[in-house]
């Protein structure tokens, strides 16, 4: 697989947001993003197999279902990006049913390295497939796969496993209407969105009995010691998993169990926690069928079909640009 990579200081971009997050006044906060770093993209593959978080299996289930459908409802000639491939897993189903019709051009976008090889070592023995990775934000990676296209090809755009749900509900709209922007009408979207359930339901899959996903926001923590030479010590922060009700939201926090201090010399930065005082990592919002259909036009989009997993609600969402 050829990949793109850009020579860009991820280290400096990290130090000064881990900076500016932990020295705002009011909710300190860290981006989630930065959660996805190896260890933290290991144990979110765990995570995806505990029998209580059911996002990444609905998703699975309804793209191996659904693939033969989604294929006649999205006319070729094609070109695939797909916006955080992880390990392209569950892209497998969908891929095979494209190839199936025309020689397909896949293009993964994703910050991670590690994540890009596992993609193609997992994906490329399909046949009349041809995938070029790009290690690229996703806005910027979508400009050059557009970039790329034939006359005549089409831009299917793949963004699942309802990533989307980190974002508020301006920030989705507002990506939705960036990657609109990129896109021709007629070029369609598949979006990947997990819908509202039950508060204990939610609160099990965010802080699960074996404690991965304590671990995976940990390490987030670990990470900042890794790379920005931190002396936070991780006995002294707890997982948090809160509900926000009128986000309709679920928020993860790392909250201190007593006063300290912690010096991160990498950001220049010395931060001091009250006890209970809490770092927000990361928010995932939670939709109804409705809504969704309702974000999508205000970015541009009409929303074709939606396909709903029972066991697990979570909707695949064929959107397509106007
Ligand atoms: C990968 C962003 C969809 O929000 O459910 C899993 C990440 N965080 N457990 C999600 C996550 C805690 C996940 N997404």
């Amino acid at each position: 697989m050829l990949v793109h990579a850009i020579p860009k200081d991820a280290a400096y971009e990290f130090a000064a947001d881990v900076r500016a997050g932990l020295t705002r006044a009011g909710q300190k906060e860290l981006p989630s993003k930065y959660l996805y770093d190896d260890v933290g993209s290991a144990l979110f593959e765990v995570i995806s197999r505990l029998p209580e978080y059911g996002l990444t299996r609905a998703d699975e289930r309804l793209l191996r279902r659904h693939a033969r459908e989604i294929v006649e409802r999205v006319p070729g000639p094609v070109a695939i990006a797909e916006l955080g491939s992880g390990s392209g897993h569950k892209t497998r189903w969908l891929l095979e049913a494209f190839c199936r019709r025309q020689h397909t051009s896949y293009y993964p976008i994703e910050l991670s390295h590690s994540a890009l090889v596992m993609c193609e070592r997992e994906l490329s023995d399909i046949d009349a497939i041809h995938i070029v990775g790009f290690e690229r934000e996703y806005l910027d990676g979508l400009l050059e796969v557009a970039a790329y296209r034939r006359t005549g090809q089409d831009l299917f755009v793949l963004f699942l496993g309802s990533t989307i749900g980190n974002f508020d509900r301006p920030a989705g709209i507002k990506f939705l209407s960036q990657v609109r922007d990129i896109l021709r009408p007629g070029d369609s979207l598949l979006l990947g969105t997990d819908l509202e359930k039950s508060e204990s339901q939610l609160l099990r899959a965010y802080d699960d009995e074996l404690g991965v996903t304590a671990a995976f926001n940990l390490n987030l923590l670990a990470r900042v010691n890794r790379e920005l030479q931190a002396d936070f010590d991780l006995s002294h922060f707890r997982h948090v998993a809160r509900i926000n009700y009128q986000a309709h939201s679920i928020e993860m926090h790392l909250e201190s169990t007593r006063r300290q201090m912690v010096t991160i010399p990498k950001a220049e930065v010395l931060v001091e926690f009250q006890d209970q005082e809490t770092i927000w990592t990361e928010s995932s919002h939670k939709y109804s069928a409705d809504g969704i259909v309702e974000i999508a036009r205000d970015a541009g989009f009409h929303c074709e079909v939606q396909w709903i997993d029972e066991q697990w609600p979570f909707a695949e969402n064929l959107l397509i640009a106007e």
